[in-house]
């Protein structure tokens, strides 16, 4: 499957390396990035892709057939747009827009191909300790699910990231995995938070989101993006019987001069490069057997529905409720995941 990679940074080039060298049926085809020169470095690892400065004449290179699109958050809708239009599949990074309404104009003009091509870049449901608090959750294993908890830090934000960007760029991941861990929709949200850098703004670096979850299930997420001492997520789901949490890093514990340690990994890269990998793997493999079956169009919407909702209660100072619109079929559960 000849794949086109917008953006060349530390994303986008991850994505085009785990392509290259780890994805069987898959090739980098292209790259396009504004920095030419960045893109021509990653055309090079990658068995000499093709490299333009615009996103938009690649994706409409016929020698692209499939679009991975990991350029900077205010372009991934149009850019998904585009390969609707061409009918590309196209696996979006986080956020799949930057609003609801945004992302909803992705929604309604995949519901008017009438086929799913569009995944979203929530890799967090291929990393194995997630998949594996899934499984334990869904399985009955610890009684009924009834409390989601996740915790999400940054060892720094970049220049600029404001309460809204700390919501829509970070803790989206923790929105979507509380639906997915749950099974369920987020009903209503209540944030408050920190401005724990001391500058002027404001703005929360620290944000704890308190939520209500479809089928009277409960949710807390903390999101700290000025954590300091490195790069973690995790997530714990509680049962009524039992409770199920994702497993601490995997390195190795050092005992030395009286006390343990264990490496903390410094950000998402580095933290979840197999389930990037286990990520582009699956998204391949569906291309080429006709069923895209990740998190979709929808999934993309819902979260920035609750995102949204979120900012809403920052701004305000109270619990905001969600509502969105009813699921169209074509994202329905029970669809069958054939797509192409
Ligand atoms: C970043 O863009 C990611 O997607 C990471 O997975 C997340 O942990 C980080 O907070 C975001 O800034």
């Amino acid at each position: 499957m000849p794949v086109g990679v917008v953006g060349t940074g530390g994303m986008g080039g991850m994505h085009a390396r785990i392509l290259h060298h780890k994805v069987a049926g898959a090739r980098v085809a292209a790259v396009s990035d504004v920095d030419t020169e960045r893109a021509g470095k990653v055309a090079e690892e990658c068995g000499s892709a093709a490299i333009f400065a615009d996103a938009g004449e690649m994706i409409r290179d016929d020698a692209v057939e499939a679009v991975v699109i990991a350029s900077p958050d205010p372009t991934h809708a149009e850019l998904t747009l585009e390969c609707l239009r061409l009918g590309k599949p196209v696996l979006c990074e986080k956020p799949l827009a930057t609003s609801p309404e945004e992302a909803l104009g992705v929604v309604e003009a995949e519901v008017e191909r009438g086929e799913k091509l569009v995944q979203v870049g929530f890799m967090r449901r291929y990393d194995p300790q997630h998949v594996d608090v899934r499984n334990t959750a869904t399985s009955g294993d610890i009684g009924q699910p009834v409390l989601f908890k996740g915790w999400h830090r940054n060892a720094a934000s970049p220049p600029g990231a404001d309460s809204g960007w700390v919501v829509i760029n970070s803790a989206i991941h923790d929105l979507d995995s509380a639906r997915w861990m749950l099974d369920g929709e987020i009903e209503e949200v209540f944030v408050r938070g920190l401005d724990t850098t001391g500058s002027p703004d404001g703005e929360f670096d620290l944000q704890l989101i308190q939520f209500s979850v479809s089928g009277g299930r409960l949710g807390i997420i903390e999101v700290y993006v000025d954590a300091g001492y490195g790069y973690e997520v995790g997530v714990e789901v509680v049962g009524t019987r039992g409770t199920a949490y994702t497993a601490p890093p995997t390195g190795a514990v050092i005992r030395l001069e009286r006390a343990y340690s264990q490496g903390v990994e410094d950000d998402w890269l580095e933290r979840f490069e197999p389930a990037y990998t286990i990520q582009l793997q699956g998204w391949i493999e569906a291309l080429n057997n006709g069923q895209l079956n990740g998190p979709d169009a929808w999934d993309g919407y819902a979260a920035l529905v609750a995102a949204e909702a979120c900012i809403a209660s920052i701004r305000s100072g109270n619990p905001k409720t969600v509502s969105q619109p009813e699921r169209p079929a074509l994202y329905s559960r029970e669809a069958p995941e054939v797509v192409r």
